[in-house]
């Protein structure tokens, strides 16, 4: 079974993230994971705390030689933010603690938070709800990413909209075209023209006589799926509800889609099914891809797209109207410092929870507990559906 526990809080010593499941022999690039905690801190409209980190993962255990051995995977991020903060958030008792922050800022985990967790201080709320505990989720998902691409599966992602301005690009897309050029991108958006408009938005949130925050919309895309990952047969084995719940935990997400989404309600079916074709040369294919590479909550070898719709950011430098905890009285909400978007930054962290959701799959049909069974068991499968036509196979007439 694949597991993932993360625990940490954004100005504590380090995040940390134990993975269970992932089988034996598998060769760990620590390069690779650190490109990816470094692609997760970019992006323009990022704060100053992003000067202050520079995020590297630790392997604790389950790694011997570079290579996995069957048990659990520690990783550790080190927060280097926490030197600041040894006072505030020190693990022992302190003489003196500081004042309680009693101001919830509408939109954020505060309010129901300290409600819920019997708290006069919204510090100890705003530690583990941050955002920063998305470092340990992409820390542990480019380790599953070693094992996505043995099955020859990648994920891939680029930013469709930044406060109101769209990008375009062409249909069907390249998305690997798409990807490459976001991610030269600040924004991590592949349209040129998008691009500069984005930018200015996050310019005017940025100037003083403004200060506000931005969100966005962005596209993760799994390339390689074999079909039949996810299941039909019962509500929590659909992949598109699992790829649904792990793109909507990310902090600040309100929306998820997947393949044509809300589209789909707005015209007739003959114009939203993808209708299927064979050629001797390439199995069967479709003309279309709405579905979103997902039919009956399973995957039907078609690239799986996700959309997310993340809402501005929530710590606003010119703050709204709350309520003071403690008196009752009208106040402004807590202000520290914050990013102005972070929508870059959360299509990454998107590419992070799909890789997860991902592995939980592929483990679930896969199994094995050394590399080699898996490969064994997808070679096997691969073999199986090629002989019922899919991809590249020898026709059987
Ligand atoms: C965050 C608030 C900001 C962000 C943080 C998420 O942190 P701080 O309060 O320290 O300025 O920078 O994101 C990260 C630290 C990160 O690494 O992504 C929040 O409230 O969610």
């Amino acid at each position: 079974m694949f597991r993932l526990l993360t625990a940490g809080e954004s100005h504590g010593p380090s995040l940390s993230a134990i993975l269970e499941g992932l089988p034996a022999n598998l060769s760990i690039d620590l390069d690779a994971v650190n490109a990816q905690l470094k692609r997760r801190q970019g992006g323009y409209g990022r704060g100053a705390r992003q000067q202050i980190e520079s995020d590297v993962v630790e392997i604790l255990s389950g790694v011997r030689f570079g290579r996995t051995m069957g048990g659990p995977i520690t990783l550790l991020v080190r927060n280097r933010d926490f030197a600041n903060w040894t006072d505030r958030m020190s693990v022992a008792p302190v003489p003196e603690e500081s004042s309680p922050i009693t101001q919830p800022r509408p939109g954020h985990a505060d309010f129901p938070g300290m409600l819920k967790f019997a708290s006069n201080d919204l510090r100890p709320i705003l530690e583990r709800s941050s955002a920063r505990n998305t470092a340990a989720l992409v820390a542990a998902a480019a380790i599953c990413r070693h094992l996505l691409a043995v099955a020859g599966i990648e994920i891939v992602s680029h930013v469709t909209c930044i406060g109101g301005v769209h990008a375009s690009f062409a249909a069907p897309p390249d998305y690997l075209a798409l990807a490459a050029r976001a991610e030269q991108s600040v924004v991590r958006c592949a349209d040129p023209v998008a691009e500069s408009a984005m930018i200015a938005a996050i310019d005017v949130c940025m100037a003083p006589e403004t200060r506000d925050t931005l969100g966005g919309t962005f596209e993760v895309v799994v390339l390689g799926c074999p079909p039949g990952l996810g299941s039909f047969t019962h509500w929590d084995r659909k992949l598109d509800s699992r790829l649904a719940a792990a793109v909507m935990s990310i902090q600040a997400i309100k929306g998820v889609e997947i393949g044509l989404g809300f589209g789909v309600a707005e015209i007739p079916g003959s114009r939203v099914h993808d209708e299927l074709f064979y050629a001797q040369s390439e199995g069967f294919k479709r003309g279309t891809n709405n579905a979103g590479g997902l039919e009956g909550g399973m995957t039907n070898g078609e690239p799986v797209v996700v959309r997310a719709a993340m809402k501005p950011l929530s710590t606003l430098p010119t703050p709204l109207a709350t309520v003071d905890m403690q008196t009752r009285q009208a106040v402004k909400a807590h202000f520290e410092r914050s990013d102005v978007c972070a929508v870059p930054a959360a299509a990454v962290v998107g590419e992070a929870m799909v890789a997860l959701a991902m592995t939980d799959a592929v483990s679930e049909k896969f199994g094995g507990d050394s590399l080699e069974e898996f490969k064994r068991n997808v070679d096997g499968y691969l073999e199986a559906v090629r002989a019922r036509g899919y991809g590249t196979h020898t026709d059987p007439s």
